[in-house]
């Protein structure tokens, strides 16, 4: 009760913020400035696991820490986290209250709900599990932000929520020009492909021959991207298509062999190749190391 007196309070101030001197300051710096007003709400120890205001929209933004997409025990809120809501005459910018909630006093109508992707982090699975209460509502856009819309029909609705994980910070992929340009980069001196052992200068001599031979081809796909898995990256997304490159070097191969492109050899062997060198240019699971 206690709580929902000052979370009123606390609304009504950002509202008067909002909609005077702070309505055309940039988000960023709103977060900011709403911080210290949503700490003075600050809920006891125990963590609140659903919205405390009486209508609106409102829901929780999260530190998903088990990446399943769901609200779990002990996951906390993510304070301070920058709130975008659309409206049909623009947007309001609002900020999560220290517990990580956001809060918007509207009536009924269609909403465009986006947060601002924290720094370091990714947005979790969306609409994961069949309870729409506790889930991740939110899908990234190409701005940094994590977006859903609601259909909101009036009276409260808490149920579009953004849960958010720590990125695994990787290294990013280099192509065959970076691999052959920076010996002292390769994390090994030998590599194995398609059942031969090349030294990494035999490796680096072969890498973007000029030539016919598709071989090289794909010898120049397969080495860089073995490399950039090996240096830790992402490499789900070509873990089969490696094998494939692989298995496709020991029939055709070793580099060298002369196969054309003509041949079916290379019909079979192309579209491996073209995937192994869009996860060298950083367009698939792991980024480019520019
Ligand atoms: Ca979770
Ligand atoms: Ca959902
Ligand atoms: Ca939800």
């Amino acid at each position: 009760m206690f709580q929902d007196v000052r979370q009123g309070e606390l609304q009504e101030k950002t509202q008067q913020l909002l909609q005077g001197p702070l309505k055309h300051v940039r988000a960023a710096t709103l977060a900011a400035a709403l911080l210290p007003l949503a700490s003075v709400a600050a809920s006891p120890a125990a963590a609140q696991e659903t919205c405390s205001s009486s209508g609106g929209i409102c829901g929780f933004v999260w530190n998903d820490l088990d990446q399943d997409g769901v609200q779990d025990a002990g996951e906390p809120g993510v304070p301070g986290a920058v709130v975008t809501v659309v409206i049909v005459d623009g947007v309001v910018n609002i900020a999560t209250d220290a517990d990580g909630f956001y809060y918007y006093d509207t009536g009924s109508g269609d909403y465009t709900i986006a947060v601002q992707i924290p720094p370091g982090t990714q947005p979790s699975p969306a609409d994961a599990g069949t309870d729409d209460t506790v889930d991740s509502d939110g899908v990234a856009d190409e701005f940094g932000n994590s977006v859903a819309s609601l259909n909101f029909d009036g009276g409260q609705d808490s149920t579009t929520d953004f849960g958010f994980f720590a990125s695994v910070s990787q290294p990013g992929t280099g192509t065959p020009g970076y691999w052959k340009n920076h010996p002292e980069a390769w994390p090994v001196e030998n590599i194995v492909v398609g059942g031969d052992t090349y030294t990494k200068a035999e490796a680096i001599s072969w890498l973007d021959r000029p030539g016919k031979d598709k071989t090289i081809t794909m010898f120049s796909s397969l080495v860089p991207a073995m490399l950039n898995v090996l240096i830790g990256n992402d490499g789900s997304c070509v873990a089969s298509t490696i094998a494939a490159a692989d298995e496709w070097m020991t029939t055709y191969g070793p580099v060298g062999s002369g196969v054309h492109a003509a041949s079916f050899a290379w019909k079979v062997g192309e579209p491996l190749h073209r995937q192994m060198d869009n996860y060298n240019n950083g367009m698939l699971c792991a980024p480019h190391r520019d």
